[in-house]
């Protein structure tokens, strides 16, 4: 790949063929002009500017409505390299299909050229990029959710992840995105939407950076960073990884229970989607957000599940595949409050109450500035990044999996990871309710081969002198179809007992699968939960965790020999206890 911006530029230039090449400066100016622009094509609606100044909606091709994961790439030099988890196509072989797509693919089109930063620019975080694109949506969801700045071009030399994306004909059969670690290269085509062509996300923060992260022995993660302050003035940060749609952002904007807030609790944000971890000087781990923005999932979020996100995507937002409410231009969801008698579905079709179709894509999304965020914290651009007191696992299981354990130790915290499973959601295409194992929250994400990552994140712990715990949690059992435990802001009771215990409070039940609080532990004041669905929710079935066991061996037997040994090591303890 080339190495210099501008020969890079001119790369995709020559092989695209734009009508003409528009560089990206970060001004409010440029973007307001290329938003206009989109609304005179009809790429954008324009919202109601009282309501939702600055707000446009976005339709996206009904193929293309979430990451694709059957049609992404690690184009490592080999397969080994890629490992069991990923798919795999041999670089040249990639570059070669992706360049006869590519060729004259921007025609009679503009090509916009994106110089961004993930995380705070000259920040010892702070990783650069640029992103070519043919897309507005792209231009304008990247300036949301990433630090876009020409200033960035006087810095970056040749140290820049290279983003090649392209619409091109949005032909589904020839969708590709594909990473190559050893170039820092992504190239996308034929999508239109989220992490499929928001190149700094997943593409870039995860695929590309987890490699970095293996080289200069620091983790990129997919997970939410959250800040509480108790009454007594001191201060905790825990960072959390949940599968796609599984409640990182709500976790990350909590709103405690009044009984909290009276007491003096206070919430407050760094990332909802992606952290960056180092090992800091005193053997603690310090999380950043490279984001800068919030793409986060609509349906579900309203003003009492979520009201924090609700009023970070009431201006300079876009909204992705929601049903809009031509009464006054403003914008539904499924879950946003009682549906409106008539509106306009996801496609652009008239939709009425009562309808059999959703008004929204259930992967429906806004694109919001994190500054927009009435709680987000000041520390969310220290360049230092914060210091993180535990580390949350999780995913949505129906059952097996309590409300909440402590993992033994970090290695023992490590196994817990690998093992996790959810079931999937609208957030990549395919089906939706299927419980599969998502190590980390990684599998879509981790761009190398995953025994090695596994590998990577027991040697960082080996080097922790002040290392956070571990916990694994899980909001969403549910008996006879609906959910247990209330979840959203009541999630903030489980966090102070996990907080307690970080603070060596004796708390919890020595179990088979790790320490599990007594339902006492747990605060009621103002929970609105039976004694029985509780006991429940915190109960740890022998039966289940035996069947949980042969499932996790089936999922181990994909690793093969280099599967960690301590984390077979770690299963057989298991298996023991369980005895
Ligand atoms: P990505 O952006 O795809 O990475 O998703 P995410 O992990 O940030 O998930 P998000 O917080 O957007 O939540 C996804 C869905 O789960 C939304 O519909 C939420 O309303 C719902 N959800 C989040 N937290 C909870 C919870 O504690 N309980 C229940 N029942 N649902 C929740
Ligand atoms: C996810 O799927 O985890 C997301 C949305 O955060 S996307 O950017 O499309 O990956
Ligand atoms: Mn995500």
């Amino acid at each position: 790949m080339k190495k210099s911006v501008s020969d890079f530029v001119a790369f995709c230039a020559d092989l695209m063929q734009p009508e003409k090449t528009v560089w990206i400066d970060g001004s409010k100016r440029q973007i307001d002009e290329l938003n206009k622009t989109a609304v005179s094509t009809q790429e954008f609606v324009a919202l109601n500017k009282e309501k939702l100044p600055n707000c446009f909606l976005h339709r996206s091709a009904p193929n293309d409505v979430a990451r694709i994961e059957s049609r992404t790439f690690i184009c490592s030099r080999t397969k080994e390299q890629a490992g069991p988890t990923n798919n795999w196509m041999e670089p040249n072989e990639a570059y070669k299909l992706l360049s006869d797509i590519s060729r004259g693919c921007m025609k009679g089109r503009t090509m916009y050229v994106i110089p961004y930063s993930m995380a705070p620019i000259g920040s010892p975080f702070a990783k650069y990029g640029i992103e070519v694109t043919d897309s507005i949506y792209v231009v304008t969801s990247m300036t949301i959710m990433t630090r876009v700045s020409n200033k960035i071009l006087d810095v970056i030399g040749d140290d820049f992840v290279r983003g090649i994306h392209s619409k091109a004909e949005l032909d589904a059969e020839k969708r590709y995105i594909c990473q190559f670690p050893q170039d820092n290269t992504i190239w996308s085509v034929n999508s239109g939407y989220g992490g499929n062509v928001l190149l700094g996300k997943k593409c870039f923060a995860l695929r590309i950076a987890s490699n970095l992260a293996r080289d200069e022995g620091w983790l990129a993660e997919h997970m939410l960073i959250v800040g509480i302050t108790r009454p007594d003035g001191k201060k905790y940060y825990i960072a959390g990884a949940f599968p796609s749609a599984c409640g990182k952002t709500n976790l990350a904007m909590l709103i405690p229970p009044k009984e909290y807030l009276e007491r003096g609790y206070k919430v407050e944000t760094i990332g909802d989607d992606i952290a960056w971890i180092r090992v800091g000087k005193d053997g603690a781990l310090y999380a950043a957000n490279p984001e800068y923005g919030f793409f986060g999932v609509a349906p579900g979020t309203n003003m009492k599940t979520n009201a924090n996100a609700m009023l970070s995507c009431q201006k300079d937002s876009l909204l992705t595949n929601v049903a809009l409410n031509p009464a006054d231009d403003t914008v539904w969801w499924e879950g946003m409050s009682e549906a409106p008698e008539t509106l306009i579905d996801w496609t652009g079709k008239p939709w009425h109450k009562g309808s059999e179709t959703k008004a929204a894509h259930p992967n429906s999304r806004f694109t919001a500035p994190i500054v927009n965020c009435p709680c987000l914290s000041p520390e969310f651009e220290n360049p230092q990044g914060v210091k993180l007191s535990a580390i949350l696992f999780g995913g949505r299981r129906e059952d097996t999996v309590p409300l909440v354990y402590e993992a033994k130790n970090w290695e023992h915290g490590v196994f817990v990871a690998s093992v996790m499973a959810s079931q999937t959601t609208a957030a990549a295409a395919g089906a939706v309710g299927v419980l599969r194992r998502d190590p980390f929250a990684m599998l879509p994400f981790c761009g190398y081969n995953m025994n090695d990552y596994f590998a990577h994140w027991l040697s960082i712990g080996k080097n922790l002198k002040n290392a956070p715990k571990i916990f694994n949690v899980n909001w969403f059992q549910k008996k006879n179809g609906r959910f247990l435990w209330p979840g959203f802001g009541d999630n903030m009771r489980v966090i102070d007992w996990i907080i307690d215990r970080c603070e060596g409070k004796e708390y919890g039940t020595q179990t088979p699968i790790g320490i599990v609080p007594k339902s006492s532990e747990i605060n009621q004041e103002g929970l609105n939960i039976s004694q029985e669905d509780l006991e429940q929710v915190l109960n740890v079935d022998k039966n289940l965790w035996e069947n949980e066991v042969s499932d996790i061996e089936r999922h181990y037997k994909k690793f093969g020999s280099k599967l960690p040994k301590e984390l077979n090591k770690q299963l057989n303890e298991l298996k023991q206890h369980l005895q």
